[in-house]
């Protein structure tokens, strides 16, 4: 297993749209198997492929806080139903440093498939609804500062230039 280098913004390749898995070959249970031990490593709640600068559509998300592991695999997801707005206090493991509020659905339905090819459905509100979306956003080249106004983005990116000057990337 290995560890991956988180790539930041404004680094292109998190504005691709990433490309659908067809088949789920040995080298796709590696990448999840790394994508699991690079988000417990940061201590992160979800990880997009394009964030470790592979642009497929697969994100891994365990939201249980470095308690028991609960570990979910998102194979080509999206989102097939959603009701209301809430407003979520929002970070982002490309964009360290900056944290801000963002209106989303409060609630979805995500269709999707894990590591064994099977097709689930599982519905997601507060936290897991927010990583749903934010994850499935990643994949489509989405970041969620481009949920901010104009300022709060400016804002945002000179924040992220302070946090890159001082971490040495
Ligand atoms: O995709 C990511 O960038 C990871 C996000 C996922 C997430 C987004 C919205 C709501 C919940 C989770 C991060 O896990 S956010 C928390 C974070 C940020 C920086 C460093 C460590 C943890
Ligand atoms: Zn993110």
């Amino acid at each position: 297993m290995a560890i991956h280098k988180i790539i930041y913004l404004p680094d292109p390749r998190l504005r691709l749209v990433s490309e659908p898995i067809t088949e789920i070959t040995d080298e796709i249970q590696t990448l999840i198997d790394d994508m699991f031990e690079t988000l417990y490593h940061v201590r992160g709640a979800g990880l997009a492929a394009p964030q470790i600068g592979i642009n497929k559509r697969l994100s891994v998300i365990d939201i249980n806080n470095g308690q028991t592991r609960n570990p979910l695999v998102l194979i080509n997801p999206e989102i097939i139903e959603s009701k209301g707005t809430a407003v979520y206090e929002e970070g982002c493991l490309s964009v360290p440093g900056v944290w801000d509020k963002v209106t989303r659905a409060a609630w979805v339905k995500l269709r999707a498939t894990n590591r064994h090819g099977e097709v689930y459905e599982m519905e997601g509100d507060g936290v897991l609804g927010e990583c749903f979306q934010h994850e499935i956003d990643h994949l489509n080249g989405k970041l969620y500062v481009d949920l901010l106004s104009p300022l709060k983005r400016k804002l945002a990116r000179s924040k992220l230039e302070k946090y890159k000057r001082l971490h040495d990337r």
